[in-house]
């Protein structure tokens, strides 16, 4: 199996926080990447990161393809991530940490083409199809969140935990983890959580940025999705189609409709959830959750071209919609049927 190779290859590759550590105090210049169409964990472990850095006196650019989405303007320290057309000349830099990212391609080309020189690449992530692209690598496939990677590194160094850091921290492991609920939730999530928030965390005011302050066009695109949906596979699958006339009617930006997904996988029959999106070139970009490792979903997304986890995975596919999910169920359905 690849993604297994891949973890052996990833521990023999394994560096220390102690390594990486000193590899970040030895330089003066640092950008710091994380994925495009970021998440809570993109967006906190970057800032978090950053914000370390900048208090160690570093000179700290934070880039990412498609800048800090609306849902997560709210999190201190947002306003330090800039996107490549921010930027007015080359980027170089003696230190580049990607944070969050299964592969090089996954930061973006516009990203990629902002840079004169990355310097050592540094790469921090918890995706089990990372192939160790770094110079340096850390790579846990245990951990729910970058977010507690980071906070593992920055309690090793001893490095200090503002308030802004404990947030974005707190942001990243709470939305990957879906609120601390999901099986990668382990006790050192729930410990580095306290220490979290015996530092000071708002814990009440951060879970209503993130769960409670959804825009009414969110609503209005899920009621949209609920006419499409589709059962298969006698109940054990579930899936449904965003439409590009749907994303237009409404103005929907991608985050609007980040975790709905979560909406179908909740229906007790089914195992394996499907959210197939028409982007704007025609191709359509799928997300796929399961609720057992035995329906390997980062297989089947790997099949086509994707990565991920087993629980939760993406790729994209050629269109039309229709054709490609078609396609991708029935790949969905062998695994399930062993
Ligand atoms: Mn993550």
């Amino acid at each position: 199996m690849s993604w297994l190779r891949a973890v052996m290859s990833n521990r023999d590759k394994m560096q220390s926080f102690r390594e990486i550590g000193e590899a970040l105090l030895k330089a003066n210049t640092i950008a710091v990447l994380s994925h495009m169409r970021p998440d809570g964990d993109a967006i906190g472990s970057a800032v978090a990161v950053a914000r370390v850095l900048v208090e160690l006196g570093k000179e700290v650019t934070v880039l990412n393809q498609d800048g800090v989405p609306g849902s997560l303007d709210f999190l201190p320290g947002a306003s330090l991530v800039k996107m490549p057309s921010d930027l007015h000349a080359p980027l170089e830099v003696d230190v580049t940490v990607v944070l969050d990212t299964a592969s090089e391609e996954r930061v973006g080309d516009e990203v990629w083409a902002a840079f004169g020189d990355r310097g050592l690449l540094i790469n921090i992530d918890h995706h089990i199809s990372n192939p160790a692209y770094g110079d340096l690598n850390y790579i846990d496939v245990k951990a729910p969140a970058t977010g507690e990677i980071v906070y593992d590194l920055i309690a090793a160094m001893e490095w200090p935990l503002d308030e802004v850091v404990r947030n974005n921290i707190w942001a990243g492991i709470s939305t990957d983890t879906g609120s601390f609920r999901y099986p990668s939730t382990t006790a050192h999530t729930f410990e580095v959580g306290a220490q979290l928030v015996r530092g000071g965390v708002d814990v009440g005011g951060i879970s209503q940025s993130l769960y409670e302050s959804y825009p009414l066009r969110r609503i209005y695109a899920l009621r949209e999705l609920l006419k499409e949906l589709q059962i298969s596979c006698e109940g054990k699958v579930a899936s449904w189609k965003l439409r590009r006339s749907v994303i237009d009617e409404f103005g929907l930006q991608p985050s609007d409709t980040e975790g709905l997904i979560d909406v179908i996988r909740s229906i007790d029959s089914v195992i394996v959830a499907v959210f197939f999106e028409e982007l704007e070139d025609g191709r359509v970009r799928v997300s796929a959750r399961s609720k057992t490792p035995d329906a390997d979903v980062g297989a089947v997304c790997g099949k086509f071209g994707g990565g991920g986890h087993q629980l939760a995975a993406g790729t994209r596919l050629s269109g039309p919609i229709d054709e490609a999910a078609a396609r991708f169920l029935e790949s969905v359905e062998q695994v399930i049927n062993g």
